[in-house]
């Protein structure tokens, strides 16, 4: 694992419309992300957040993409300050914010990657677009955006698309996926775990097969951790919480699994809403998921 490590936080509640989410990163730092992975000996910098727009207020919701201009701005500038760090040679661990964070996340580092790998460890496929979309939420896209699907404004940031193929994605945890995100699936081939084959195959054989599945065709691999992933009784603190989900038991254990096979090369934790939440207790899950995935059981 690349030891040095920058935090950037990304205050994003704008691709969805529970306020609260824009406070996880000062959830997540003050349930001790810095100290937790200080710990594992890690060279950290905590770059702070970057600059997310504040929505225009005045302007009418026009389109079916809810703050489209304002997301697509916060986006760009979170995707220069991750290609930046990985361009530095540091792993970016990025904390949001809403899950259409991921769209600039990708964007500074698949260009570092020529077959860059993606686990998506979510409730939800987050492969709609503005047709396909029951919200116009952007945070339900991000998927479909970094396989060049979508709306131009967020498909072309950083001017390349598209950012991932559908043949290095493993969506993990699925339990909660529209039927135009069930076509998606079914048209590229997406490899995908839903709840019940985690109930059946249990978490070891589906991180292992995961692991299997990306580990010789990529060349890095981001993980993109929505906290949804997780039951709302281990994750109170999420906006669109689905009954049902992985335990932090089974999430503890996928994440000492992926440190131990040594390929993740990028990070994000998402969706941890402070203001829904019970005492912290989802940002605290989202650092303990943290403390395994850089190595606590190894050390
Ligand atoms: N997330 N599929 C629903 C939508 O509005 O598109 C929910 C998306 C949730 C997105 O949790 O990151
Ligand atoms: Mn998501
Ligand atoms: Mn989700
Ligand atoms: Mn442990």
């Amino acid at each position: 694992m690349n030891r040095q490590l920058s935090i950037i936080g990304a205050p994003m509640d704008l691709g969805q419309n529970r306020r609260g989410v824009d406070m996880g990163p000062s959830a997540i730092r003050y349930a001790g992300i810095v100290e937790r992975l200080e710990q594992l000996e890690y060279d950290i910098e905590d770059l702070g957040d970057v600059a997310i727009p504040r929505p225009d207020r005045k302007e009418e919701q026009k389109s079916h993409l809810r703050n489209l201009k304002e997301v697509a701005e916060g986006n760009a500038n979170l995707a220069r300050t991750v290609d930046d760090e990985v361009n530095k040679g540091r792993f970016p661990l990025i904390i949001g914010g809403d899950h259409s964070i991921a769209i600039g996340s990708l964007a500074g580092i698949a260009k570092h990657y020529n077959q860059l790998g993606v686990i998506w460890y979510d409730a939800h496929g987050d492969l709609n677009t503005e047709s396909t979309s029951p919200s116009g939420n952007i945070h339900g896209m991000p998927l479909a955006v970094s396989l060049g699907i979508g709306h131009e404004e967020l498909v072309n940031i950083e001017s390349y698309q598209p950012k991932i193929k559908p043949e290095n994605i493993v969506i993990i945890g699925a339990r909660s996926l529209d039927d135009g995100e069930k076509e998606l699936i079914q048209d590229k081939g997406i490899k995908v775990y839903t709840m019940h084959e985690i109930d059946r195959m249990g978490m070891t054989s589906v991180i292992q097969e995961s692991v299997d599945y990306l580990q010789d065709k990529c060349d890095g691999v981001h993980l993109s951790l929505d906290l949804d992933g997780l039951d709302p009784q281990d994750a109170p603190g999420v906006g669109t919480p689905v009954m049902g989900g992985m335990s932090y038991r089974e999430s503890h254990l996928a994440m000492e699994m992926l440190a131990e096979a040594d390929m993740i090369t990028s990070a994000e934790f998402v969706e941890v809403n402070p203001i829904l939440d019970e005492k912290n207790k989802t940002a605290s899950v989202a650092v303990g998921l943290m403390g395994s995935l850089f190595g606590e059981k190894l050390k």
